[in-house]
């Protein structure tokens, strides 16, 4: 259900159910988040993309496979979608969602869960939740108020209309629109940009950054200035400063 290969320190993680648009079924939501812990853990691997095979991102639960599973909705949220997206949010590497297709219900939330968001052009995205009667869940509820404020996140949510690449690049749903033609050389292009840079102040960064989503002013200023130092003592730090001096590009691709 998950195909997965590693180059040039990028893992890619393909949800791999092409014929049902990848809608996701226990197995491919535990699958996921076992490699997306596998990765974190890999020392080769320095940046995770999260894409579809096939013309489908991920369009939600799998509706052909929620009755008779013996969970309630609460529990299924819990032992299943709900560690995914907390997983993708505390990885110490990025994570970069690469929506080659439509990504509905709990797949636009695995969309947006990225720490970059890079789409396709034929790519799209639906809050379909309302569609069933059901209430946006894997974290669309943080993520796209966030995103577009309260007003645009309940409108989408309330009518679940498609927003497409054009749009969703104007409104903040992500961060760059490839063609279709090219899509995955530009993913793993990008990827590979990212890769290069410091890893570990990025780590440091994702971890400053999701805590100021929540906090104060006050409450940002002690944790930058407490990350700052894990910063500043390692390596990378001084490698930067000395390619300043030196007028070279920074190396920060060791081990
Ligand atoms: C699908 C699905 C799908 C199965 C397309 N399931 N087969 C919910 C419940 C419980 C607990 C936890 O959380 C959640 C959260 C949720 O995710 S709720 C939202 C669930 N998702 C949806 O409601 C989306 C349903 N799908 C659609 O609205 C459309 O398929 C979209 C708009 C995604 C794509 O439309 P089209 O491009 O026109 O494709 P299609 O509808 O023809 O789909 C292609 C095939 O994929 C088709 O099968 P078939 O055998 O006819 O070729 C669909 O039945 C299948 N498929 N989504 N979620």
């Amino acid at each position: 259900v998950i195909a997965a290969h590693t180059r040039a320190g990028v893992r890619t993680l393909t949800l791999n159910r092409p014929d049902r648009l990848n809608a996701a079924n226990d197995e491919l939501l535990l699958a996921l988040t076992a490699e997306l812990r596998a990765a974190d853990a890999d020392s080769a691997v320095r940046v995770v993309v999260i894409t579809g095979a096939g013309r489908g991102f991920c369009a939600g639960q799998d509706l052909g496979d929620v009755s008779g599973r013996g969970m309630t909705f609460t529990e299924h949220l819990n032992a299943t979608y709900n560690p995914l997206i907390r997983t993708i949010r505390g990885l110490g590497k990025p994570v970069i969602t690469a929506v080659n297709g439509v990504a509905a219900g709990a797949g636009a939330s695995l969309a947006l869960s990225g720490d970059i968001r890079l789409w396709a052009q034929s790519a799209s995205l639906i809050e379909a939740f309302s569609n069933i009667a059901l209430v946006p869940d894997s974290g669309s509820t943080w993520f796209l108020p966030r995103l577009v404020g309260y007003h645009r996140a309940f409108e989408m949510m309330a009518l679940a209309e498609r927003v497409r690449a054009d749009d969703a690049l104007r409104l903040g749903l992500c961060e760059q629109v490839y063609p279709d033609n090219t899509f995955a050389q530009d993913v793993q292009a990008y990827a590979e940009r990212l890769a290069a840079r410091p890893a570990h102040a990025l780590n440091l960064t994702k971890q400053a950054l999701n805590a100021a989503m929540t906090g104060t002013l006050d409450q940002a200023l002690d944790e930058e200035a407490r990350l700052q130092q894990l910063a500043g003592d390692h390596w990378e730090h001084e490698e930067g400063v000395s390619a300043f001096k030196e007028k070279r590009p920074a190396q920060f691709m060791r081990d």
